[in-house]
């Protein structure tokens, strides 16, 4: 009894004498995760914001990055952001339009012809207007990023025409949009998170799949792909979000700092990516990998049903296919 005490008022002599921390002088500690390899041009972003951050707050904010999936998948961590488990991903849009149906517009193949298309309409009116909708399920964006113009990569033969890829097994990211396009071109679409993906093509549970240049480099699937076929055939944008929790709980000030960080490491991110797609398929040749630059034109016509698919039309619209459709239409006009 009388030890008891006497630990009891041990701790409270230690309270007592600890220092006060008042929470306004409290670091805070945003977790950042993303899916991709430590090389990928997603991390080195995010450490490019962590290094800016980190001097323009005096230390008071440390971003940590967690890379390859170790915090989960990107809809894992998508969830965690919800949960206010995780402060900070940044993801491709792949499974995002499982939270934001909007975000499916984005999605479609052959979108945009160039990036300046790309950019033009993710920083102007109708990626800002899609942008809002997130934080009503908890999520908030700082940016488009960028993943990339995605590529088709496969173990069987080199592909000139959707002819080659008949029957190809193919691993896609997981929204319906992408499960439609490659039946569309023939192929047999398996949605499946992106850090199984490495061991699937390993043990040819899969014979293919689609990515920028950048994370078929980085994530070494030229290890287990032959064939390379330049297709373009969806722009990929990536999104920098964080935990809508996380975001109310920062000052004023420590949100201006971060949402204009977080625009310079995104123009920074968009030029390694550039730069990724400069030189990279030089590098994955050199890596044993066999390259083709298929005429896009058979693909392009093989997935117009895609764009005529009533479900898709209305998911874009939020629910209203009309909505759906003017957002097509609105994006169409914008990247002429
Ligand atoms: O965001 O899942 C995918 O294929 C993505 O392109 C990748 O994780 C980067």
């Amino acid at each position: 009894m009388c030890r008891k005490l006497a630990t009891v008022l041990v701790f409270a002599l230690i309270a007592a004498l600890a220092p006060e921390c008042p929470a306004s002088d409290a670091k805070v500690i945003l977790k950042c995760g993303t899916a991709t390899q430590p090389s990928h041009i997603y991390n080195q972003a995010a450490e490019y914001l962590a290094q800016i951050v980190a001097e323009r707050t005096a230390g008071a904010i440390e971003i940590q990055v967690f890379p390859a999936s170790q915090l989960g998948s990107e809809r894992d961590m998508i969830e965690g952001l919800q949960l206010g488990s995780l402060e900070m991903t940044l993801t491709s849009t792949g499974p995002l339009g499982n939270f934001v149906p909007q975000v499916k517009l984005f999605n479609l193949p052959f979108l945009f012809r160039d990036r300046e298309a790309c950019y033009r309409v993710l920083d102007g009116e109708i990626g800002t207007r899609i942008a809002a909708l997130f934080p009503r399920v908890g999520i908030r964006s700082l940016g488009w990023y960028e993943n990339g113009f995605r590529n088709i990569t496969n173990s069987k033969r080199a592909i000139n025409s959707p002819q080659d890829m008949q029957g190809l097994k193919i691993r896609v990211m997981e929204d319906d949009v992408f499960i439609l396009t490659m039946k569309a071109l023939g192929a047999s679409p398996l949605p499946m998170a992106f850090g199984e993906l490495f061991t699937a093509l390993e043990q040819r549970i899969v014979d293919a799949q689609e990515n920028p240049l950048a994370v078929i480099h980085s994530s070494r699937f030229f290890e287990v792909q032959k064939h390379l076929a330049m297709t373009g055939h969806f722009y990929s944008p990536a999104v920098l979000l964080v935990s809508e929790t996380s975001w109310q709980s920062l000052s004023p000030e420590h949100q201006r700092i971060l949402t204009e960080a977080a625009t310079e490491a995104r123009d920074h991110e968009r030029n390694l990516s550039q730069k990724a797609d400069r030189e990279l398929e030089d590098a994955l040749r050199q890596a044993g990998m066999a390259v083709t630059h298929p005429d896009k034109t058979p693909f392009v016509e093989a997935v117009a049903g895609v764009y005529r698919t009533p479900s898709v039309i209305q998911a874009i619209g939020g629910g209203n296919p009309e909505e759906g459709w003017k957002l097509i239409q609105a994006v169409r006009a914008a990247t002429k």
